[in-house]
């Protein structure tokens, strides 16, 4: 049995629902304007994600299963975790490396914002691994949450490189909130992208057969479903670019001419001038000593550091 709180709806729910209102108003009412990515994944956004991870020029996810596998007996061994937490777990696709390896694993807690995601992932894991208990959470782990009582120690694992959509005090809190979750002999598994050179970064979220422009252009899908706008996705551009200054890759949706967008569910009217652009994303890389850095600074230690064989991404281990 799992713990999901409510049945499959197409829509979102009451509180989701506000704080996208919340999220859209504040983001295209300033300048520059921004959406936060996390309004990307509904059904098809979540369909769009999962065809980026197997495009040639989309190399993160590739990059960290081969840490995953190379690496999961050594996890397992360091941790011998009995509670997985997964934040942001998507389809829980590269967990089985690591579930296979656990071999004292009792309870798995996959935590997503996309319900669509967690039901699917959840079906098929209860069917593989019966005897394992599994609660799964819809809840934006950005906000700070709380865990159900599951046997320790744990291990939090936030993979696929998804930290670096969070902007540098979101991460600051974030961590903040993980440090609050562990107790001694618990730990975090860590997976970030790293600084590389910019023509494969931007290839990256830049693909040739456009599936990062669809799933970029979804957000505004998401909106005109959700609010009532009448957002046409053909009306902009994808733009990714790398910013040296953050080293961080930015996704933006850029108006192809002037535009007047109503959002009835917000009562707003948003103007674009021709050119002008929406921040939808960052997607920061890290180095060894920033990542080290951000989690000393939520008082965790970095205790172990993995690469992929060409060090393009890397999964770490650290303890409260
Ligand atoms: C896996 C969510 C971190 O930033 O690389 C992929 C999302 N955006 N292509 C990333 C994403 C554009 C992705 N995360």
């Amino acid at each position: 049995k799992t713990g999901l709180t409510r049945a499959l709806s197409t829509g979102l729910a009451g509180p989701q629902r506000r704080v996208l209102r919340e999220d859209v108003l504040h983001g295209l009412t300033r300048t520059p304007k921004t959406l936060p990515p996390k309004w990307f994944y509904d059904a098809r956004g979540s369909e769009l994600f999962e065809e980026i991870t197997r495009l040639p020029e989309y190399y993160p996810t590739r990059a960290e299963r081969e840490i995953l596998v190379a690496r999961a007996p050594e996890i397992a061994a360091a941790t011998e975790a009995r509670t997985l937490v997964e934040l942001g777990s998507g389809s829980s696709e590269k967990t089985r490396h690591l579930l296979d390896a656990l071999t004292d694993l009792h309870t798995y807690v996959p935590v997503d914002v996309s319900e669509s995601a967690l039901t699917g992932a959840t079906e098929s894991l209860l069917a593989e691994r019966p005897g394992l208990q599994v609660h799964a959470l819809i809840a934006d782990f950005t906000a700070g949450f709380a865990l159900p009582g599951t046997p320790e120690p744990r291990l939090v694992a936030f993979l696929g490189g998804t930290i670096g959509n969070l902007l540098p005090p979101e991460r600051t809190a974030f961590f903040a909130s993980v440090r609050a979750l562990l107790v001694p002999g618990d730990a975090l598994l860590l997976g970030t992208d790293l600084v590389k050179d910019e023509s494969t970064l931007v290839r990256a979220y830049d693909d040739a057969a456009g599936v990062t422009a669809a799933f970029n252009k979804n957000v505004l899908s998401v909106i005109d479903r959700e609010l009532g706008a009448d957002f046409d996705p053909d009306d902009f551009d994808h733009v990714a670019l790398w910013n040296a200054e953050h080293e961080w890759i930015e996704m933006r949706l850029r108006a192809r001419r002037p535009l007047s967008v109503k959002v009835p569910g917000l009562d707003l009217v948003v103007q674009f001038e021709a050119g002008e652009e929406v921040r939808t994303e960052v997607s920061a890389k890290f180095r060894q000593d920033s990542v080290q850095t951000e989690l000393a600074g939520a008082c965790m230690k970095l205790t172990r550091w993995w690469t992929d064989e060409t060090g393009r991404f890397a999964v770490s281990l650290a303890r409260a």
